[in-house]
């Protein structure tokens, strides 16, 4: 029997629309879905691999409990009773603080996760809380915060309709774009040169992106806070700006000049590693194009100006009327709109962390400090853990003092389809159904769409019978630590869902959606300022105190700008087509082919140091040293070399079994977890001081 089925992928940002197709219950092809509005018929190598996530035989379906012979599956019953005793006896010994919670990145791409999990956390009643936001996007949270007054108003480009698109930090092309949902990419930014406009990028390697742009500048990590900075000084002293209807409603433009004034592009030139000249030409080329968006992602945030670089590049965008403007950075307004009857209320830095006084965001700790939380003794320090939808030994600075932390544990759980570097340390994994069995809806991403959209797929196959949902498996949970003695009973997703749309913007239901399976297209970026604002008085204010203040931090790269001794190279990170962040390693398909996990170095570098293509290298920080293969290529900047994250499967215990064979090292044993935006929390990978040996 022959069957189509159409759905999202689930697995990046993209929201790529999927035409599946099975004989006889077997998926023979997995394509893009022509007819999807949005997708356009795209799709990612990674898209195929569902199929593999989803045969794959070392997926967990069942939960199973680490004993001294090994894992051995249990059933759900004994398992969640294992759980609900390990947190509440840890609780009752050392108090709510002692249990802490660190959720990844599939959370948000899971329906029922998104849906389920905040309930779970909240009822585990601790401070300990952590997830990969501070890895990666906290910058974007505080910054919107502090200009729009909320977190998740988030200004995203417009690019169908820009006529300059300045991307710094950001690869689209090869990740597809993040906090910036667009499918198909590589054609939307090939038609704003069509239709004659201009793509500029700036980043420390010439990367997939930089090769489309017309104009690539190269520039030194961290650095970027000098050049926004000087190019809105170029702004200001050029006569460049023009707020056009954000006037009525910004203020602090004089507080941003004065603030500004100092960093002429000839002051800023040497430490940004981009000549006097170019900087102005950009800031000229920016504020005098048709339409323009400053937009950028992980290069910029996860970095130790994070929070500083996020607002000037809101301020680029506001300083030349391009906020909420079509073709330059609008807000997306989606058909489930959680934060409409939100509040402005401050959400940052309401407390500290035990040990460092790292401060709070949106009601969790940022996780740089998660390994020293639990290897400090003391009242409060963590003696359980779980996670969920998250590989934080992989994917959080200083890793493998991380994973010393888990071994010391008095108790672990994984929420987790998977026995890898991370999970491998639980007492107990709970596996939910994932994947091609779940019903999707991507709550988040409509949020940080370039078109108003949405689009509900139900699941495609059945759980298996030994599997639960996750939802089942988040309220089962939250029922019980509530001590709630009723008969639980599980509420699927779809209930929640419905609901939001009905009282959502368009008015739509669930039904309406379902009769839609390639998703439905609700039109183009509005401008919604400054109804949609929720600062107080519902005015920009664009020199908020916190950022003025820290500005004084950024001044450190003007003051020394000679590569350490001990350290002389600047790593940062680089990301595959083919990956997604640690976990999509076990698909045969996507991992043959040339190693993708060796450094990059320039040649003058290399011969420098007299090493030679492919040869095994030695790359130390302050926290380690790992061993891989250099790639010596021109299109990284000197003095900085680049690697991948996410790999690292050879330690022991790991069972995935394709991934080990392709098992590379972690980038995240040698970031350290005293690097940071001290701003923000969030997590800084790019500028790692290191040294290549051979
Ligand atoms: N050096 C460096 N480090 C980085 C980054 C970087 O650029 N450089 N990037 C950072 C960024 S942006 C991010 S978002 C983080 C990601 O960090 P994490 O979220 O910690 O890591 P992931 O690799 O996404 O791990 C996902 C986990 O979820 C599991 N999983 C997959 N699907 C499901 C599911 O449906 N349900 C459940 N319960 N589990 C599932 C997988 O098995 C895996 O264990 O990494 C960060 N780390
Ligand atoms: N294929 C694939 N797609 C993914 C993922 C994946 O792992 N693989 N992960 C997903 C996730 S969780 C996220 S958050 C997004 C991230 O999406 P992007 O932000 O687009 O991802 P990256 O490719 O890491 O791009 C960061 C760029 O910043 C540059 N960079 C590093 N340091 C600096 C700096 O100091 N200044 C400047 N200007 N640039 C710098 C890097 O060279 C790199 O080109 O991707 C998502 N999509
Ligand atoms: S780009 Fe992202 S959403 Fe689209 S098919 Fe690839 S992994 Fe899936
Ligand atoms: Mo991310």
């Amino acid at each position: 029997m022959s069957q189509t089925h159409y759905r999202n992928c689930n697995l990046c940002e993209a929201m790529c629309g999927l035409e599946i197709k099975l004989e006889n219950g077997q998926i023979t092809s997995i394509a893009g879905d022509k007819q999807d509005p949005f997708s356009r018929g795209h799709i990612c190598p990674k898209a195929v691999a569902l199929k593999d996530v989803y045969e794959d035989p070392n997926r967990l379906k069942t939960p199973v409990k680490r004993t001294a012979q090994g894992w051995q599956p249990i059933s759900w019953e004994e398992a969640i009773d294992a759980v609900v005793e390990g947190i509440q006896s840890t609780q009752a010994k050392y108090g709510h603080n002692a249990v802490a919670l660190y959720q990844g990145n599939p959370s948000i791409h899971n329906l029922g996760t998104t849906l389920n999990s905040p309930a779970f956390a909240k009822s585990l009643r601790s401070k300990n809380l952590y997830s990969a936001t501070s890895t990666d996007q906290l910058p974007h949270h505080y910054a919107s915060w502090q200009l729009f007054g909320h977190p998740l108003l988030i200004p995203i480009p417009d690019i169908d309709r820009t006529q300059f698109m300045l991307i710094i930090g950001g690869n689209p092309i090869a990740s597809n774009g993040s906090m910036m949902t667009v499918p198909d990419v590589a054609a939307r930014l090939k038609a704003i040169q069509k239709r004659g406009g201009k793509i500029v990028v700036v980043d420390p390697r010439r990367t997939e992106t930089a090769e489309k742009a017309d104009v690539h500048h190269f520039i030194r990590p961290n650095a970027d806070v000098l050049l926004l900075l000087a190019m809105i000084q170029t702004l200001f002293a050029e006569g460049l700006i023009n707020l056009g209807h954000l006037a009525e409603f910004t203020d602090g433009v004089e507080e941003l000049r004065s603030a500004t004034a100092f960093y002429t592009p000839e002051k800023v030139a040497a430490a940004t590693g981009i000549a006097a000249k170019d900087i102005r030409q950009l800031a000229r080329d920016f504020a005098q194009a048709e339409s323009a968006v400053c937009y950028g992602r992980v290069g910029v945030s996860t970095q130790v100006y994070g929070g500083l670089c996020q607002w000037l590049i809101s301020a680029i965008n506001i300083l030349t009327g391009n906020l909420d403007r079509a073709g330059g950075a609008m807000f997306t307004q989606p058909a489930v709109d959680f934060i409409a009857r939100g509040r402005y209320e401050q959400k940052f830095r309401r407390w500290h962390s035990r040990v460092r006084g790292l401060p709070e965001s949106l009601g969790e700790l940022p996780v740089a400090a998660l390994a020293e939380e639990m290897l400090t003794p003391g009242e409060g320090q963590i003696r359980t853990l779980i996670t969920s939808c998250g590989n934080p030994v992989l994917s959080t600075p200083n890793g493998t003092q991380l994973e010393k932390a888990l071994a010391s544990l008095d108790f672990m759980v994984s929420i987790d389809i998977y026995i890898n570097e991370t999970t491998r340390h639980a007492h107990i994994i709970l596996p939910p159904a994932t994947g091609l069995e779940v019903p999707h809806y991507d709550l988040t991403f409509h949020v940080l769409a370039v078109r108003n959209t949405a689009k509900y797929s139900p699941p495609l196959f059945e759980k298996a019978p030994e599997a639960r949902h996750d939802y089942e498996i988040y309220q089962e949970l939250t029922h019980r630590l509530n001590g709630n003695t009723e008969v639980f009973q599980a509420e699927p997703p779809e209930v929640k869902l419905n609901l939001g749309l009905m009282f959502g913007p368009y008015g739509l239901s669930l039904d309406q959606l379902k009769e839609l399976p390639h998703g439905v297209d609700l039109g183009p970026l509005q401008p919604c300022l400054p109804q949609r604002l929720f600062v107080p008085g519902k005015r920009i204010p664009l020199a908020p105190a916190a950022l003025l203040q820290d500005l004084t931090r950024a001044n450190e790269l003007l003051a020394d700008n000679s590569p350490s001794q001990d350290f002389p190279f600047l790593l940062i990170g680089r990301r595959h087509l083919r990956d997604n962040n640690s976990w999509m390693h076990n698909s045969t398909r996507l991992m043959r082919g040339r190693n993708r996990c060796t450094l990059h170095m320039h040649p003058t570098d290399a011969l420098h140091l007299g090493l030679e293509n492919q040869q095994t290298v030695k790359v130390s920080s302050r926290v380690g040293e790992i061993e891989l293969p250099i790639e010596i290529s021109a299109d990284i900047m000197p003095g900085v070399v680049c690697m991948p994250h996410g790999y690292g499967h050879a330690r022991e215990g790991v069972e995935l079994d394709v991934a080990r064979q392709y098992a590379g090292v972690s980038i995240n044993d040698l970031t350290d977890e005293f690097v940071l935006d001290e701003l923000t929390g969030n997590a800084a990978f790019s500028g790692v001081r290191v040294r290549v040996a051979n």
